[in-house]
Order: structure tokens, then sequence, then C-alpha cells
């Protein structure tokens, strides 16, 4: 059987198993466990000249390839090129756009670095799986240093519309980039579109198929939408077993028979947090007679703490919270509790589990696990209705949640109200509809489907 080669930015090397591994490391380790394999990326580490060897560690069928980066490369390629321009490209969110030309060759570098020390790593019959908007130019660096591997690329964040693209200095070379993958994998259907318009646009596949032709036998690209999913058991079995833990516990108690409403999100602009809270106030405002009867609790841990815009959405958040604590709470109730700190896999579950309402509300994402983890959590006989934007790639999957712009304050708050009267009877029909759709679609479909792509591109 073909060895797996996975590439990301950084390895998610897991401690403890399913316990702590998220989303995307599940799928990838899945994979790795089954055909065997080998995973590349930065070990976190940042060092002040070159970047030293390739450090090998073997655990059971899997091996954990990691190098170090330059500190100003990371600092270029990371919180500059791939985090200032491309991940708000990404998302629509021009505001946070800024392109420095230097960023942009710090990260081709990088990507010949990774390339190097990939390289001779690699096996004959291996499969290359790339994940992610750091690694555009990967496949391009590996072809030309020699690999003739058939080489995936799966992009997890929206892949945008042309129009917005175009605003990328750069855009034409990263499209040609991606066409030297045989295989390349989006989110959602949508996605697929916006890449096959962009790339119809002056031939820019086709002008990359022709360089292909040189290096290795031509075959058409396949460019594909692959849904990630969740391991639907696993969520459910962390929500059930976790319910007695102190912490949830805890958490319960402090309710005191309110309901709950919670989010759970990486802090990052692209989430929508700032407007989410804004919601919430306006559902107080809105429905008054629902004042110190719910209460709302956004867990949200700082990512990226090395771009400025993500130091400010801290402070704002926190300004929020304390506002509309300030206008509402009541002497035995705090509307909101606003926690910057991550929290386990089991106790997420179970926290999911207890709540009436789950807020994903991003202003964008190419598919948010989230709405998917609070759905497999939720009891079947009685769950809680989780209220999703429109805008995330996950309501193309799960239209019988509470769809709502995430832009529209008052359509959010009255959303949340719709979600918090449902009757019963109908909460439970559309929890068994998504429930049915996120088995169908599960991790294991996800990298399976994959995994098959690639090895059919190497026929
Ligand atoms: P993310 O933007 O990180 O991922 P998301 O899909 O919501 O977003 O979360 C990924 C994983 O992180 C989930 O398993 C979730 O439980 C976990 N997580 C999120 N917030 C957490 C918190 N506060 N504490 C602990 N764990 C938390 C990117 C894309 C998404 C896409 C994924 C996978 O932006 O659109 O769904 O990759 O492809």
């Amino acid at each position: 059987m073909s060895r797996v080669i996975a590439v990301s930015n950084r390895v998610a090397r897991p401690r403890g198993g399913s316990k702590s591994a998220g989303g995307l490391a599940v799928g990838v380790l899945a994979a790795l466990k089954e055909h065997g394999g080998l995973w590349f990326g930065w070990n976190g580490r940042t060092v002040r000249g070159e970047p030293g060897d390739v450090t090998l560690e073997e655990d059971g069928r899997i091996s954990y390839a990691t190098i170090d980066l330059n500190e100003q490369a990371y600092e270029l390629y990371y919180n500059g090129f791939s985090n200032t321009s491309l991940w708000p490209i990404c998302h629509y969110l021009l505001g946070f756009f800024r392109y420095e030309r230097r960023e942009f060759d710090a990260y081709r570098r990088v990507n010949a670095l990774f390339a190097r020390k990939l390289l001779p790593l690699l096996q004959p019959d291996d499969l290359i799986w790339v994940h992610d908007y750091h690694l555009i130019p990967l496949a391009s660096e590996l072809r030309r240093a020699g690999a003739r591997q058939p080489i995936g690329f799966y992009l997890h964040v929206p892949f945008p519309d042309i129009e917005v693209l175009r605003v990328l200095p750069v855009y034409r070379e990263l499209l040609r980039s991606l066409c030297a993958y045989d295989v390349v994998g989006f989110q959602t259907p949508r996605d697929l579109r916006c890449f096959k318009e962009a790339i119809a646009e002056r031939d820019i596949g086709g002008l990359e198929r022709a360089d292909r032709r040189n290096t290795r036998p031509a075959a058409p690209m396949h460019a594909d939408a692959f849904p990630i999913g969740i391991d639907v058991d696993d969520c459910q079995a962390l929500a059930m077993e976790s319910g007695e833990q102190d912490n949830v516990r805890r958490m319960v108690r402090h309710l005191h028979g309110r309901q709950l409403l919670i989010g759970v999100d990486r802090l990052d602009y692209s989430k929508g947090l700032p407007d989410r809270f804004r919601a919430f106030a306006r559902l107080l405002e809105n429905y008054p007679a629902i004042r110190n009867h719910v209460s709302y609790l956004q867990i949200a841990p700082a990512t990226r703490s090395g771009v400025r815009a993500y130091a400010e959405i801290r402070q704002e958040l926190e300004q929020l919270a304390g506002k509309i604590n300030g206008e509402f709470a009541d002497i035995d109730w705090v509307p909101i509790r606003y926690l910057n700190r991550a929290f386990d896999r089991p106790t997420l579950m179970a926290f999911f589990r207890e709540a009436s309402v789950g807020l994903v509300t991003p202003l964008r994402d190419g598919m948010n696990l989230v709405a998917k983890e609070f759905i497999a959590a939720q009891d079947e006989t009685d769950p809680g209705v989780l209220v999703l934007s429109q805008l995330a790639g996950a309501a193309e999957e799960l239209t019988e949640a509470v769809l709502v712009n995430p832009y529209d304050v008052d359509g959010v708050a009255d959303g949340v109200h719709r979600a918090l009267s449902m009757p019963r009877e109908e909460r439970v029909e559309r929890h068994a509809s998504m429930l049915a759709t996120l088995r169908r679609n599960d991790i294991t479909a996800w990298r399976s489907r994959f995994v098959d792509a690639l090895l059919a591109a190497r026929q």
C-alpha cells in the first residue's frame, strides 16, 4: 500500500489520542494510520540563523518529520503573506488585507525550503497530500526538485470569487501554482466553481498543464469539492462520557436552570464575534422577557498573536462584553461569560450537549467544524438548536439549522429567539436530518475520497 505524506504548516502531534486532536488532525492522522505515512511541517520553533536538519520521530506506522524556521522568514511568510494577505482575501475581508512583495518572496522561499527538506524523505510509491493556503507553491517546488509522485492540495478556507482574488497582485502566480497539483480539493461546490472560473480566465490552467507535460506525463488536473466532516461517534461518545466532569458540573450549576447559548471559536476576526456579541445584546433589547433566563458562554482562545488585527479584536471583545454585562446584568445574573482560554475536546463536547443554542456566525468560513461537532454532541431526544451563518461552508450541508446572515444583528437576534422557543418535535426532526447528513459525509468519507483521487491521479 502507498504511504500517505501529509504536509501542513504545523504538525499536530496528538497528545492523549482523540481527546486532544481536533478536526483536521483527526482526519489526517486516520489516513496516515491506515496507509502508514509521514507528517511533515514546521515544529513551532523559530531560530536566528539557518534552520537545522529535519527531526524524525516515529510513532507506530506514523513518522513525524519537522523543521525549525528562521525567525524573520516565519514572520514574513506566516504572519505576513499567509495571514495578512491570503487569509483576509479568502474570507472576503478586504479591510484586513495588506500586501508586501517581500512577504510574498519569503512565502515562496519557505515553500522552496519545505520542498528541499521533504524530497529526501520521499519514496517512489508515496502519495503527497498538502494542506492549506500556506503551501500553495509546494507542488511546483517539489516538481522542480524532481518529485514524480502524485501531489494533492486541500484548501481548508474558502476559495474567493475571482473579483476578490484579483485584489491580490500575485493571484495569477498562485493560480498557476495550484494547477501544478494533480488533485485540488475544496470545501464546497461554491469554492470549486470560483476556482474553475478563476482558472478559465486567460486559460491559466491550460498554460500550466502545458508546462507540466515537460516534467511528467500529462494528466488533466482533477479539481473537486471534498467537504470535510467529523468523527460523529467520537463526538457523541465524548459528549456523553464527560457530562460528570467537575468543570462541566460547575458550569451547569452556575446556569441556575437558565438556557445556555454557546459559542466556541478561535479568536479570529473572520468568526464574527463582535457582531455576535452585538446580536446577543440586541436579543436582550428586543425580547426583554428572556433577560435573566439565558446565559451566553463564549470560549475563544487567542491565536496568531503576532498579527496586529488579532490583538485588536481581543480588546474589542473584552470591551463589548464588559459594556453588555454592565448594561444588562442583574445581582444574580451575568449575561455573557467570555473565556479567553482553550478547553479540551471532552469538555467542549459536554458543554455543547448542555446548550440550548449553538452560535456559529462567522463572517465567512471554509467549513466550520464547530457547527458539525455541536450537532453530533446533542441528545437526540431533546437536542439544542444550531444558529448558523449562511456564509459558512457548513451551511451548504446543514440546511436545517436556523440560518442567519452574520452581518444582520437584528436578524441574528431573531434567529436566536426562534431557536430558544422552537418546539421539541421540530428540534428533534431538524437534528435527526442534520445528523444523518453528518454520518453520510463524515471524516472517513472525506479522507478516503481524497486519497482515492490521488491514487486515480497516479493511473
Ligand atoms: P478553523 O478556522 O480553526 O479551521 P473550525 O473548523 O471551526 O475552524 O475548528 C477546527 C477545530 O478546532 C474544531 O475541531 C474545533 O472544535 C476546534 N476549536 C475551535 N475553537 C476552539 C476552542 N475555542 N477551543 C478548543 N478547540 C477549538 C479551518 C477553517 C475551517 C475548517 C477547518 C477544517 O477555517 O473553515 O472547517 O479548517 O477544514
